[in-house]
């Protein structure tokens, strides 16, 4: 199959073979893609008898731990203070988001960076960019490289590869799914990828607590009819004393059931003062409107973070903040 990225492929082949240390970076707050691509290269680059390691500013959630040698996913700084040639920076559309930029800023010796994702509103930060936007996820991506390049997939490869495909398409359900993303996750079946293991691990994450929250977020739901979204949130003091990442999903969840309201708007309350949204949308393109807010991402699913704390009124949450009106005319 003819690819127009064969080139770059090829390119960043080169540049792990010639390397001899190598730092790949999952993002922080990591979800299944950045996870499951890194942890997808590190096996091979294993393989390869490469000296190569994982970093994540975050520590690997729970549900993610099945992953191949995500316990060698390593969140110490100190990483920083060693010598790479190329480092290889996954589903992330600039260094901040990764969590990275000033580890990278204070390194005496700049190694290479190759930038591997799939969002629109990358910031081509890499010497190398290898960035497609038509792409599902970063793992269809990586999955992609290995084919364009002839790699063996073995099975713990494969089981990485499609945990991204499955979390950024929400089970194929979402409107990252397209026919390459279904034809890449029949590939890593085929390479022995554990599907049961990934649907166990990534979908029966919840407590009986945390589906409480969940409760909690769902009687929120309003739908604001001036702009057709549907809006809900929490608040900071709800997720005390809950599992980690209890809430995550909800978006994603809130845009595969709620059939008729298009955009959905999630806001949540972080403990440092400031609110995070996720807009999600099945037909109109929410990536323009999370970067007129600040944020950015994808045409379906896209996210910003503001200044500022949630009030609750009668009509539906307001942000106390100073750089919040926009997102206060976007609520009333
Ligand atoms: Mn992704």
């Amino acid at each position: 199959m003819h690819d127009p990225y064969q080139n770059a492929f090829k390119k960043l082949y080169l540049l792990i073979q010639k390397a001899e240390h190598i730092l790949i970076c999952a993002h922080q707050k990591p979800d299944g893609d950045t996870l499951g691509s890194s942890s997808s290269l590190l096996n091979w680059l294993i393989r390869e008898q490469k000296d190569a390691v994982v970093f994540c500013k975050s520590p690997v959630p729970l549900m993610f731990q099945y992953l191949d040698r995500s316990h060698l996913i390593s969140n110490d700084p100190a990483l920083f203070t060693r010598e790479f040639d190329l480092i290889i920076v996954l589903d992330s559309g600039s260094l901040p988001y990764c969590g990275i930029d000033e580890y990278i800023d204070h390194m005496k010796t700049k190694p290479t960076i190759a930038n591997i994702d799939h969002h629109a509103t990358n910031e081509l930060f890499g010497d190398l960019n290898i960035v497609m936007t038509s792409a599902s996820s970063t793992a269809e991506v990586v999955a992609r490289f290995y084919d364009a390049n002839s790699i063996h997939v073995d099975d713990k490869m494969a089981t990485s590869v499609l945990t991204g495909l499955m979390t950024d398409t929400g089970n194929f359900s979402n409107g990252a799914t397209n026919a390459h993303a279904l034809e890449y996750a029949s590939h890593m079946l085929s390479y022995g990828a554990r599907i049961h293991d990934i649907q166990r691990n990534i979908n029966h994450v919840h407590t009986v607590q945390s589906l409480q929250l969940w409760g909690r977020i769902l009687d929120r739901l309003r739908v604001n009819t001036k702009h057709d979204i549907a809006i809900t949130y929490v608040l900071t003091k709800d997720l005390e004393g809950m599992p980690e990442n209890a809430e995550s999903g909800i978006s994603n969840f809130l845009n595969t059931y709620l059939g008729k309201h298009e955009t959905i708007l999630f806001l949540n309350e972080q403990s440092n003062g400031t609110v995070k949204g996720s807009i999600r949308s099945v037909h109109r393109n929410i990536a323009k409107l999370a970067q007129n807010l600040g944020g950015g991402g994808h045409a379906n699913a896209a996210g910003f973070t503001i200044n500022g704390k949630i009030e609750e009124t009668p009509s539906g949450p307001r942000i106390v903040g100073v750089d919040a009106k926009q997102l206060n005319d976007l609520l009333s």
